[in-house]
Order: structure tokens, then C-alpha cells, then sequence
């Protein structure tokens, strides 16, 4: 069983009570109203999830458990000599609502070490996949190939009592986090590992560093990087360094995990259908679109760019009926604060990089052009604006690539919200939907 579980009980008991005094008491009491554009407009602004481990706030942006990012940055335990957090610590945090203390903390680590191995059919099935599918068809292939080990979906076909659901997805869940990174270096491995051997497991590595020796870059400020990621993009809005990445329960992959999670399919299953959501251009490949982006700017105006090549570059993509990446956010109006630490990131870390200056010189031209439209509910950069001018910089140009450290950030946000979930014996997820003749009628009243 893992270090965590006695701890997460305590809470879940706790919360279980709290819960359902809550729903008998306000089960009839309005919070909101759904209007005619939420309906036509993907849902903006209706609340309709209960998801316990993060909120996105529109100004202050995500927080984990009550902490915002720059809470996060300065409390949350660090590698040796390191200023980021470690992801372990923040998944700790996001299933049990504390960081763990130092002994947890190790054990916890070596218990994710133990956990992150697979098998060699797993492993074998993996490398089988063609070299040239999308890394994220791959990833979300390569989870499924360990969803036979799923010891939530063995515990129902046994038949253990709903009380007991959230055990099994607790180590389903610890399971995914752990075997993420490896199921990922695989996938990089085989797309463009020209046949080199994969390297094993370091038990003397941390997770993040452990991923960067899968991805074959030693450098320890790209492990701090990787930390930083893997925090960002929890999503619990992990702030960069794919941090751990959650970005609360109502963006797609969150939201489609959830959902499949809902009809009580094991969190492989789950977490591999966030994962086909994450791979679309308007959420998480935005990263690698972004990319492309700043290259194709790079390849028409050299290194010696200015700011009004920037501006002519922008109204060209918009007048092409193309959205300009990494901008622009369905909840936040303001800059996303994962990008800002991004930028804390590289002020620190990298100095003269062209590709780093050009994304600085965007987040200075591009917002007032996007607000010059009139349309764009918000101008400011997000997460992605920043994370592939950082990986590149440590040498990870294969931005093919890049939706899977999201992902792999990702899947500690939304598996820990998976076993809050089963705790609190969510009910499947069943919304109505209407044609538009239906809601014509409706507002007639008729
Ligand atoms: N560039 C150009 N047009 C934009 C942008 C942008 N970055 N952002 C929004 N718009 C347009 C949008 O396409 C829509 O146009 P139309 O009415 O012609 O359909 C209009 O502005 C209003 O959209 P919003 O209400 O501002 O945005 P919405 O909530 O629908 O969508 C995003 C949010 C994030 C999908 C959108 O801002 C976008 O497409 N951004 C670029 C892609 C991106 O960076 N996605 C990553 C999101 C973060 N993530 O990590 O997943
Ligand atoms: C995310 O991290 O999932 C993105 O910012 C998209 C969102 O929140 O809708």
C-alpha cells in the first residue's frame, strides 16, 4: 500500500461527512444561471463540475489546493541546491491538501521508483509503435498498454463494495504517475532515438530527473526545468516546468478524464482520454503550434527581427483565419501565470537566447494586437507561450514532442482528482443537451 494512503483516508473520511451534510442541506439551492450563450458557446461560465483539487481563478490564476503558483514556488519542498518544486511533493499536496514532510517526502519518491517500472511486454509493445505516429498517439497508446495491470478494474470485476473504489484507483492513480515519465521516454526514444538503447531507471535520480535521462539531456538546470514543468502543467494549472500540470476540472483533458472516470472506467482508461483531448491544436498542442509559430517567424526575419516585424507577422496569421498560439484563454483574463513563471525561469536561467528574446518581445507586442481585434476575450500569453523557446534552449527541438511533458505534468493533476472522485462517489456525468429548435422554443417559453 502507499505512504500516502493512511494520510489521504483521514481526509477522505473527513470530507465524505462534509459532503454529504452539504448536498442534503443545499441540493436545491441556486449558485448560477445558464443562459443561451453558455449553451452555444462550449458551456463558458456554467459551473457544473465538483473537482476537488484545483480552482482556476481568472485573474490570479490556478491554484492547487488554496495555494497559488508563487505559494507553490516558495513552499514546496526542492531538489538539493534547487529553486523549483519538486513534483512530488505538489502531488502529495494535491491528494491529501498538505506538502509532505522530509521522510515522507523520500519514501514517497522511492515508492514512485518502485512504482515507475514496466514490464518488458509493456515495454515491448511500446518500441512495436511506427517511429513516425504523432508522439501523443503514441503516449496515449502506451498508456493502454499498461491498462491490463489496472488493479481498480480487477477490484470491480471481483466485485468490491463502492466504499472501496477510490483504494484501488488511489493505486491505479499512484501507478499512472509513476509509469508516465517511462511510457514517455519510450515514446521519444522510439520517434527519434535512431535506435539507441533506452535508458533505465536511476534510483538515485529524483522523477524529473529520472524523465530527463529518458530524453537524454544531462544538464542539471534542464532537470530544474523539468521540475518546473511538470509542476505548471498539473493543471491544476502546474506552473512551468509542466508543472505539475491541473488546470482544474473544466479544461478538456481534465474535463475528459473526468468524465470517462465517471462511468467508474479504471484511471488508465481515463487519463488516456485527457490525453487524446490534450493532443488537440487549441489545448495542448498548442505548444508545439506555438513553436512553429516563433521558427516560421525566425525563418522569414532571421535573428535580427524587430517589434513591428512581430506586428506584421501577427496580422498576417490572423488575416489567414489562423489563431495566433499560446494566446488566448478560455477562463483567464490576464497574463497565465505559468507563463510568467516560465519567464522568472528563463531571467534566471538563460541569457541571449534569440528564440527566448522573440518570446519576450511577443508578450510586449502581441496582446495589444490581438485586443485591436475587438473579439479576443484575452490577449495574454498563456502557458504555452513560453514552454518551447525553454526546451529547445536545453536542446529538446523535437516539438512534435512537446504535448507529451504536458501530458505527462498533466497526469498528476488529473489523477489525484480521480480519487477524490471516487471518494466522494461522484455519480456518472449526464448533462442534457438540446437542439437548436429545442432551445428556440425554450426562450419562447413554449
Ligand atoms: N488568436 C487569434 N484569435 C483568437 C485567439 C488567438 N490566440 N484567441 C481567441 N481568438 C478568437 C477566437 O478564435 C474567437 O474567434 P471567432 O469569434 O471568430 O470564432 C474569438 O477570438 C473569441 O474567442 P475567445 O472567447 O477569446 O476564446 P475561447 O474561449 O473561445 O478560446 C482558446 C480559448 C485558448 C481556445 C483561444 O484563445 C485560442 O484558440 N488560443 C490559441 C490556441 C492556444 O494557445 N491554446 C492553448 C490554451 C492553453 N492550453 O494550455 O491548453
Ligand atoms: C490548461 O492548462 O488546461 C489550459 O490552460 C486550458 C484551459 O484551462 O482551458
Amino acid at each position: 500500500a502507499s505512504v500516502v494512503r493512511n494520510k489521504l483516508e483521514a481526509k477522505i473520511v473527513e470530507q465524505q461527512k462534509v459532503f454529504s451534510a452539504f448536498k442534503k442541506e443545499h441540493g436545491n439551492t441556486k449558485i448560477g444561471e445558464i443562459t443561451v450563450g453558455s449553451v452555444c458557446g462550449g458551456m463558458r461560465g456554467m459551473a457544473g463540475i465538483l473537482y476537488e483539487t484545483s480552482k482556476l481563478h481568472p485573474i490570479q490564476g490556478i491554484n492547487y489546493r488554496e495555494k497559488d503558483l508563487y505559494e507553490i514556488k516558495e513552499q514546496a519542498p526542492r531538489a538539493e541546491g534547487g529553486r523549483e518544486p519538486l513534483p512530488e511533493g505538489v502531488l502529495w499536496l494535491l491528494l491529501t491538501g498538505e506538502f509532505p514532510n522530509e521522510q515522507e517526502l523520500k519514501e514517497f519518491q522511492s515508492e514512485l521508483y518502485q512504482r515507475g517500472h514496466l514490464s518488458k511486454d509493456e515495454e515491448r509493445l511500446i518500441q512495436a509503435f511506427p517511429k513516425d505516429m504523432h508522439p501523443m498517439t503514441q503516449f496515449s497508446m502506451g498508456v493502454m498498454a499498461c491498462q491490463p495491470n489496472s488493479k481498480y478494474a480487477k477490484a470491480y470485476r471481483d466485485g468490491v463494495h463502492k466504499s472501496k473504489y477510490w483504494e484501488t484507483t488511489l493505486e491505479d492513480a499512484l501507478d499512472v504517475c509513476a509509469k508516465v515519465p517511462r511510457i514517455a521516454g519510450l515514446v521519444f526514444n522510439n520517434s527519434y532515438g535512431h535506435g539507441k538503447p533506452m535508458p533505465d531507471q536511476d534510483p538515485s535520480l529524483d522523477y524529473s530527473a529520472n524523465y530527463a535521462r529518458y530524453l537524454g539531456i544531462e544538464d542539471k538546470n534542464f532537470s530544474e526545468l523539468m521540475r518546473l514543468y511538470l509542476v505548471l502543467h498539473a493543471y491544476i494549472y502546474f506552473i512551468f516546468i509542466n508543472f505539475i500540470s491541473d488546470h482544474e476540472g473544466g479544461n478538456v483533458s481534465a474535463h475528459a478524464t473526468h468524465l470517462v472516470g465517471s462511468t467508474l472506467a479504471d484511471p488508465y482508461l481515463s487519463f488516456a482520454a485527457g490525453m487524446n483531448g490534450l493532443a488537440g491544436p487549441l489545448h495542448g498542442l498548442a505548444n508545439q503550434e506555438c513553436l512553429r509559430f516563433l521558427l516560421d517567424f525566425q525563418t522569414k526575419y532571421g535573428t535580427k527581427w524587430t517589434e513591428h516585424d512581430i506586428r506584421d507577422y501577427v496580422r498576417d496569421t490572423l488575416a489567414s483565419g489562423k489563431v495566433v498560439p499560446g494566446y488566448g484563454h478560455a477562463v483567464l483574463r490576464q497574463t497565465d501565470p505559468r507563463f510568467m513563471c516560465e519567464l522568472e525561469f528563463a531571467n534566471h536561467y538563460i541569457h541571449d537566447d534569440n528564440l527566448v528574446n522573440l518570446v519576450k518581445a511577443c508578450y510586449r507586442v502581441i496582446p495589444d494586437a490581438l485586443a485591436q481585434t475587438g473579439k479576443v476575450s484575452n490577449p495574454w500569453p498563456n502557458v504555452d507561450a513560453g514552454s518551447g523557446a525553454l526546451l529547445m534552449h536545453y536542446g529538446l527541438n523535437q516539438f512534435d514532442y512537446y504535448t507529451v511533458l504536458f501530458g505527462v505534468s498533466r497526469a498528476l493533476g488529473v489523477m489525484s482528482a480521480q480519487v477524490w472522485s471516487r471518494a466522494l462517489g461522484l455519480p456518472i456525468e449526464r448533462p442534457n443537451s438540446l437542439t437548436l429548435n429545442h432551445l428556440m422554443k425554450k426562450v419562447k417559453n413554449e
